[in-house]
């Protein structure tokens, strides 16, 4: 029940500096480098609480990337990962010393494992990268060369849920004694609150937080753990990534007819915590806990995940930039620097589930440049959607949020010399990465 829901004492109140830094966002870019406050511990947690030590997450920036969309390097009109390494200069070359490139030490890679749907969120193999994305010797050097150039890769752990054609939940769909029956949730009959789904095979139902084809794993079950956790340990110490973007975090474990931020997600996240401790010790977790302000992720502190994005403030500051009037947005930085611990959310404008900001934006340069400035120099691990830095475009459905990295006025938007499998946005002759970067004016050379 809702009322059940673990409610953690707010935090105490921020250090000094980091309400100094927020009041004056547009002001000199502030150190990063500040000391880790622990964060203050409730009654809830089962395990010893850990404080977020200092660490390279404490003055990095990280780059949102969808590999379909950021370089084709074969010309079969897909991104990929030798498309990615090719473009690694851009994001950071490695050498502190040069202005030319971006300067991110963090990449979130949207899902690379083998996937039925575009946007890879439907995952069929666990243990694979997507055969359109490469190898997974393709992932492994594409790991050494960001490493080479001191760039961290978390990617996107999908666990809440299987692709429908995942041969998991297809053996399931059988019947009661298969196998992996009960890696999922069924019911005979209709439940009355959302989310079941009609079985294709037989009169009975199954649930999905999301779409049919995106069925949910059963998370009471401790057969499915022993697999989240053998998949995430396979790509942390076989494969090298960094970390994890917890994909749908808030979802993994429902109680009746509540399906998010149960107490049992909690403890299954804090779990899992305590495994990847273990594990890999220095893996970096960050939680999608969708549409969460600091109220939302209450619950999640102090002893879960590394970190978590924080929506509210990204929203309030495109809607404080387009009205010209921060006190919304300033509330909303107050209360998460007040109610969560510090340096534990991360700040982003949007992601690849929002209308581009800059379409939000009213595509007015000047807006973008504000907006940037702001969520850059909060506290916390800023994230940045690939594209934003030129001002991209994009508003729904998801595929024109997602379409391909607008590199040179040249056919194909210089991203695949191939057609690309989603078209570019139509002012990628205007607007794109070569065009800005012979401009000192322009967005990316902010
Ligand atoms: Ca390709
Ligand atoms: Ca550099
Ligand atoms: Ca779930």
């Amino acid at each position: 029940q809702p009322s059940a829901a673990p409610t953690a004492e707010p935090s105490a109140a921020p250090a000094p500096t980091v309400a100094a830094a927020s009041a004056t966002p547009a002001g000199p870019t502030p150190t990063l480098d500040l000391p880790t406050q622990a964060p203050t511990i409730t009654a809830i947690p089962a395990v010893a609480p850990f404080p977020l030590e200092a660490g390279w997450w404490d003055d990095a920036v990280c780059y949102e990337i969808f590999v379909r969309s950021f370089y084709d390097s074969n010309g079969d009109g897909i991104g990929d990962l030798n498309g990615l390494i090719q473009k690694l200069d851009y994001i950071n070359d490695g050498k502190p010393a040069t202005q030319s490139d971006l300067g991110a030490t963090c990449l979130w890679l949207m899902p690379i494992m083998p996937s039925n749907t575009y946007h890879g969120y439907a995952v069929t193999d666990f243990y694979d990268v997507n055969p359109q994305f490469g190898t997974k010797d393709d992932f492994k050097r594409l790991i050494d060369e960001a490493h080479k150039r001191g760039v961290r890769v978390l990617i996107d752990m999908v666990l809440n849920h299987t692709s429908s054609e995942h041969p998991w939940f297809k053996e399931a769909l059988t019947g009661p004694g298969a196998p992996h029956r009960d890696w999922y949730l069924w019911s005979h009959d209709e439940p009355p609150t959302q989310g079941w789904h009609k079985s294709p095979v037989r009169d009975e139902y199954y649930y999905s937080a999301f779409d049919g084809g995106l069925p949910d794993l059963n998370y009471r079950n401790p057969e499915v753990t022993a697999e989240a956790q053998k998949i995430s340990a396979f790509w942390l110490n076989d494969m090298g990534a960094d970390g994890f973007r917890m994909d749908a975090a808030k979802h993994l474990i429902e109680n009746g007819a509540v399906i998010a931020d149960t107490l049992e997600t909690n403890a299954w996240l804090r779990e899992y915590r305590t495994f990847l401790e273990k594990t890999a010790p220095g893996a970096f977790t960050i939680g999608e806990n969708f549409g969460a302000s600091s109220i939302g992720l209450a619950s999640y502190y102090p002893d879960q995940l590394d970190m978590y994005f924080e929506f509210n403030i990204g929203q309030k500051l495109i809607q404080a930039v387009n009205l010209g009037d921060a006190s919304q947005y300033s509330g909303a930085v107050h209360v998460a620097t007040e109610d969560l611990p510090f340096q534990r959310w991360a700040p982003f404008l949007t992601n690849h589930d929002q209308n581009r900001a800059m379409s939000v934006l009213g595509d007015k340069p000047d807006r973008a440049r504000l907006a940037a400035i702001a969520y850059l120099t909060l506290p916390g691990l800023p994230f940045v959607y690939y594209g934003e830095e030129i001002g991209m475009l994009g508003t729904k459905p998801d595929e024109q949020l997602r379409t391909p990295m607008q590199w040179s006025a040249e056919p194909g938007a210089g991203f695949s010399s191939a057609a690309p499998w989603e078209a570019p946005q139509p002012n990628f002759a205007a607007t794109n990465v070569a065009a800005q970067d012979a401009d000192p004016a322009s967005l990316l050379n902010l």
